[in-house]
């Protein structure tokens, strides 16, 4: 892992230096140690949703069950004293991250500027998805209408152009690295042209300022460009939420669709179907909901008794405490202690009666889930937190919150994206059994 350069190279330079060495590891690896045994599959890992089984190669981030997310080996701590911010702003912002997650290196504040002007240059949408995404109902489910954008945007696909006319696998990378540059470009205002359809028909879109980074532009076409707080906030949200390791169910779509080559485009709008799952995406609106209908129960000023009380009744109801627990961390998110100190920072998130709920609860809730002994992790999560800020600030339509989460998401799936071909990672294809073949392999 490099630390930050003194370098004016472009993001495709950079890549075509890291590539070679990367190429050299795999065939390393696969040459070498092929055969070399990294664990068992039991019969719970095959009925258990392949939890805990090895079997991803995600090269971006791994995920530690106490430490939490690392991208290329750096801590979320230590991408936001080494990331290059916004001009006038101090949160991570999405082109330094994704820098980071295609190269492994962090960018010179020229390189991220320079990606910033690109995206901008290649943010507008073909006037056939403006009218296609125009023409759909309201009352479509907001993911759905990003999942159609982002597949009709497959009709630019360089990908599929230069396949159809017979490119060698070794420029497979290249072409994948054009459309996932465009369509991470063109997702804002895809975004916010459905936020302005279904929640603010009749105002029109802001033109794209290509002096502003990309989450600055799509601050601006969702109306909030003014508040600088917010902008700030979608910037560092859209950054840590970029890429959480490689098995979870979205980027894992991406990732075994794309294995198919499909272009990035049809890859990335499955992954948001995977993204627009109750399981999945749509927590930080239940967070809020849970957490306003206790504020609408008890009011504002509540004690940890309280707080205490309401969670029993939640857990005693039958339901989980949306915001807690997780399939792989096993200590509190530190991306949710990254918001936390975002939020504490602020005198307007201090004193929000929403934030010092989500606080107090935070304080409260992992003792009583540690008393109630089911959740191996009874500590919060990122969306402990994350809808509530965005509620405070005024963005107020929770179905809306799963679409920003897609605009985010797309840093790191279409990341590997680019490293699959680049590395040449075939079609994925695991094994299955049957029930019954399960039990007959159980006898042998
Ligand atoms: N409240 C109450 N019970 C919980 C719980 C919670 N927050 N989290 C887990 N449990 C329960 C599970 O439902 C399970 O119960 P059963 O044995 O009756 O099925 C038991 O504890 C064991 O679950 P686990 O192994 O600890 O957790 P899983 O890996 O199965 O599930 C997750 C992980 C996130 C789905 C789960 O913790 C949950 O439902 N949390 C609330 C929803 C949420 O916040 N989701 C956001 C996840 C953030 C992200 O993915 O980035």
């Amino acid at each position: 892992m490099s630390r930050r350069l003194a370098s004016t190279k472009s993001l495709k330079e950079t890549l075509q230096e890291v590539i070679p060495a990367k190429q050299e590891q795999l065939k390393r690896l696969k040459t070498e140690h092929g055969q070399a045994v990294i664990g068992d599959v039991k019969i719970e890992n095959i009925i258990g949703g392949m939890r805990g089984l090895k079997a991803m190669l995600w090269d971006a981030s791994v995920l530690d069950p106490n430490e939490g997310i690392r991208f290329h080996g750096l801590s979320i701590a230590d991408c936001q004293k080494v990331l290059p911010p916004a001009p006038g702003g101090k949160e991570i912002i999405a082109e330094s991250m994704l820098w980071l997650l295609l190269t492994g290196q962090v960018p010179t504040t020229e390189q991220t500027r320079q990606l910033s002007r690109e995206l901008a240059e290649k943010g507008e949408l073909p006037s056939f998805v403006e009218s296609l995404v125009d023409s759909l109902p309201t009352s479509l489910h907001p993911m759905t209408q990003l999942g159609i954008g982002v597949a009709a945007l497959n009709r630019e696909s360089a990908f599929q152009a230069a396949y159809e006319k017979g490119m060698k696998k070794s420029e497979y990378w290249t072409h994948t690295l054009e459309d996932c540059i465009n369509l991470i470009a063109k997702l804002p205002a895809l975004a916010a042209r459905i936020y302005r359809n279904v929640y603010q028909p009749g105002n029109s879109l802001p033109a794209i300022d290509e002096d502003l980074d990309l989450v600055g532009n799509y601050s601006n076409m969702l109306g909030h460009g003014d508040n600088h707080n917010l902008t700030e906030y979608l910037r560092l949200y859209i950054a840590l939420h970029g890429d959480h390791e490689g098995g979870n169910a979205s980027a894992h779509t991406a990732h075994l669709v794309g294995s198919t080559l499909s272009d990035p485009y049809l890859s990335y709008s499955a992954a948001l179907f995977a993204l627009a799952g109750p399981l999945h995406g749509l927590a930080n609106q239940e967070v809020l909901r849970w957490q306003l209908t206790m504020q609408q129960e008890m009011g504002n000023d509540v004690s940890h008794e309280d707080i205490k009380s309401y969670l029993w009744k939640t857990l005693r109801s039958g339901q989980v405490v949306p915001g807690y627990g997780h399939g792989v961390l096993r200590s509190p998110d530190p991306r949710f202690v990254a918001l936390q100190e975002f939020c504490d920072a602020r005198p307007e998130l201090r004193n929000s009666p929403i934030i010092q709920l989500v606080k107090k609860t935070s304080e409260v809730a992992p003792g009583v889930l540690k008393e109630h002994g089911k959740t191996k992790n009874p500590y919060p999560n990122v969306d402990a937190t994350s809808g509530c800020v965005l509620y405070h600030y005024g963005l107020t339509e929770f179905k809306y919150y799963t679409v920003i989460f897609g605009v985010s998401r797309a840093l790191g799936a279409l990341t590997q994206l680019v490293w699959a071909r680049a590395l040449g990672l075939p079609i994925e294809r695991p094994k299955s059994y049957s029930l019954d073949a399960l039990e007959k392999l159980i006898k042998q």
